[in-house]
Parts: C-alpha cells; structure tokens; sequence
C-alpha cells in the first residue's frame, strides 16, 4: 500500500510535465516519454511503457505487429523526407522484414501516384550509403542485414552516377539507391503500432543510446540495473525526452504490465571483451591509434561489432578524454588533437545527428569546443570528432586522416 501512495505522488508530481509535453507532440498523435533515471551505482535509463494517449492517424496505414505507414505524394529530396517524417513523430520507414516490405508495397500501390518526381514507382525510406560507398545502414545505423531486410530491385544498387547515396523503395517492395538530391522522390514514413496498454516488461537496454537505437517502441521497456529502491529510483528522475508514446514510471500505472524480473535482466552476462574498457554505467571503449578518416574509423568499430562512440553524458565525455590520454597519440596523421567520434551533419547542414539518428541533445551530451562547429574546409567540416583536451565537440572534414578514433559496444 505504502509503495501505492509513493508511486501516486510521483505520478502527480509528473503529470504537469506529461502533460507539457503532450502539447508539444500534437502533430505526433502518440507520445513517449522515456525517463532516464540515475540511481547511486548506475545510470542506465529506466523505461515503462503507458498508456496510449491519443488515437491512431488516419493518415496512416496501421498494420497489425508491424506499424503505420504513409507515403507522402509529394515529391521531395530525401533529406526533408526525413525531417518531414519526424515532424509527424515517426521516421523515414525502416524495414526489418520481409512482411514489412510487404506491408510498404502494399501502401504504395493503394496510394495515390506521386507528384513531381520522374520515378513516381520509387520512394524514400530510411537507408543510406552516406558514411561510406556501398555500405548500406539504416538511419538507426545498422547494416540492413542486421536491420532485417535486404533484397534489392533488379541490377541495384547501381550507385547511377556515381550519386546515389540514399535509400529507397520500389512499389513492388525491392530496395533500390536514389540520389539524395537533385531529383525529386516520394517518401515513406513509418510511426510506431499503436497499443493501448503495456502487455509485457521484456528487455533492459544497459545504455541510453541502446533504447534509442530500439525505439520502435513495441519492445522495451523498464530498466534499471541496480535496482536497490524503486522510491529513490523514481524520485531522481532527471528528464523527459519525447519520442511516438507516453511513458509512465512504473508499471502500476499500466493495465496488464508485468513487474521486471530485474534478477533475470541481463547485465553483466556478457562476454566481456578484454580489448574493451568497461565502465559501469557508462559503456565500453575502445581507443584506436592509427591514422583514419571518419568514414575508415566507422567502418573499423562496426567491423569489430561495435560502433563509433555516442557520447550520451558529460561522464562519457570525460572518460573518453581519460581512455584517449592513456592511450596516447600516434604519428601518421593530422590533427591530434582530436579523436573520431559518431555523429556528423552529413543528412543537413548544421543539424548534427549521431550514427544512431539522435540529435545530440536527445543523446545527452551537445558541448562544443569554444569556435566549433567553425565548418572549416570550405564548409566541408562534416564530420564529428572529440577534442583529446576538453571532450567537447568539433566538426572536422570526414576525410580527414586523424590519428585516433573512440568505438563503443552496445
Ligand atoms: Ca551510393
Ligand atoms: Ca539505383
Ligand atoms: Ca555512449
Ligand atoms: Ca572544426
């Protein structure tokens, strides 16, 4: 009963916020909002699913399992597609399987035609070969092999003309690489399924950029890793991000959720690799010394099944500047003063994004570098890079051999 009455006073002490941001995210007509929560030994965020406050879009084509799509008509480049896509709370649609590109298909040809574009049975959605030339990653950034889905549209990618770096779909469901700019194409945006209550706690993502990387919503959840006392856990909540749903701070407020088994959460069960640093409540690093461009030092950490490291706090920030210190600077390269790290500007100037899609401002950490960005290079700066000193941001020409780069396990 005890624990009841706490739970209902942070409730209360919530619902102004939730509210807030309910008007916020008018145009979304479903909210999240996920909490990250610090407790004492850990700063993995904690995550409840709540209850659907808003209606479906009719807009929208819902399938069951899999999400809402639309494909928007008129003809666009793919980089305000993305954004237009987010303006509606979802995302450039993402397929994870072969009954979603199915789904997709179907939407598309239900449709009206496209307008304003030579191609009108192609569309956008939400891949690209932007970090480097035939390596295909979602805008969540994983391979599309990893994403799920992979078949291609007969003789693509071609890469026609040297110039298609941007992901689309043909009616018929088969990917096919459009250019980013130049020509004009239709889009499809997804937004998660809509569901009205929380049917399961199913997974515990240790750090905040995992439960970005996961937000199709439908399967994560609540997460605390040290889990000593609810009360104080709920009660140093430190912020509301918004994303498709809203999110309540426990399950007790979910009709038909099931307490997390928090003994069953894997946390620590992983192998630990010994070529790692593992930082508890952080993540785990790995400096590299050698000379790379941003887009050799993206595909190196995602070759040795990690990625380029998000910084998601100013903790972070300072633990990599003590990795990099220890570390060292090796010869070979420009600029050691700076060390690669995953975000860039690479989809639209000046919106700097990690390789996972956030802003980074929803990944937590967004200081730069006193100058920076300066878009030095004749505005070629597009890539984001750590400073060794401060482990504040700079922007820095992705082609640019530097002699250190930071990777990062999920
Ligand atoms: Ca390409
Ligand atoms: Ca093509
Ligand atoms: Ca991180
Ligand atoms: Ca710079």
């Amino acid at each position: 009963m005890a624990s009841i009455v706490v739970i209902g006073a942070i409730f209360l002490a919530l619902a102004a916020t939730v509210k807030q941001l309910q008007v916020d995210a008018t145009t979304n007509g479903v909210l999240l909002v996920a909490i990250p929560l610090q407790t004492a030994n850990d700063t993995a965020p904690c995550l409840v699913r709540g209850q659907s406050s808003s209606k479906k879009r009719d807009d929208y084509t819902y399938v069951h399992g899999l999400g809402g799509y639309k494909l928007h008509t008129r003809a666009t480049t793919w980089v305000e597609a993305r954004l237009i896509c987010q303006e509606e709370g979802g995302h450039l649609a993402v397929i994870n399987s072969v009954a979603e590109a199915d789904a997709v298909s179907l939407v598309f040809k239900k449709a009206e035609r496209i307008t304003g574009s030579g191609y009108p049975n192609d569309a956008f959605i939400g891949f690209h070969d932007l970090y480097r030339e035939g390596e295909y990653v979602t805008i969540h950034g994983e391979s599309l092999e990893k994403a799920g889905y992979d078949l291609w549209y007969t003789n693509q990618p071609n890469n026609l003309n040297n110039n298609q770096n941007c992901g689309g779909i043909h009616d018929n469901g088969r990917l096919n690489d459009l250019p980013c700019k130049g020509q004009l194409f239709g889009f499809i945006c997804e937004v998660p399924a809509a569901r009205d209550t929380v049917h399961s706690i199913a997974a515990c993502y240790l750090k905040w950029s995992d439960y970005k990387s996961h937000h199709t919503v439908s399967r994560f959840v609540f997460c605390s890793r040290s889990h000593t006392s609810k009360k104080n856990t709920m009660s140093s909540a430190l912020a509301l991000l918004v994303f498709g749903q809203a999110y309540f701070l426990t399950p007790a407020f979910n009709d038909g959720a099931v307490a997390p088994n928090f003994a069953s959460i894997p946390t620590n069960d992983l192998t630990k690799r010994d070529d790692y640093t593992y930082t508890p409540g952080i993540g785990a690093h790995k400096v590299h010394t050698e000379a790379a461009s941003w887009s050799d030092a993206w595909a190196k950490c995602r070759d040795e099944g990690a990625h380029l490291a998000i910084i998601n706090s100013q903790a972070e920030s300072k633990l990599v500047v003590e990795l990099l210190a220890k570390a060292g600077s090796m010869k070979g390269g420009n600029d050691p003063n700076h060390a690669h790290i995953g975000f860039h500007d690479l989809y639209k100037k000046n919106q700097w994004v990690t390789i996972e899609g956030q802003s980074l401002f929803e990944a937590g950490f967004s200081e730069w570098h006193q100058g920076e960005p300066n878009y030095l290079d004749d505005g070629n700066e597009r890539c984001g890079s750590i400073n060794r000193r401060d482990g504040k941001f700079n922007d820095l020409n992705c082609a640019t051999r530097i002699t250190s780069f930071v990777c990062e396990l999920r």
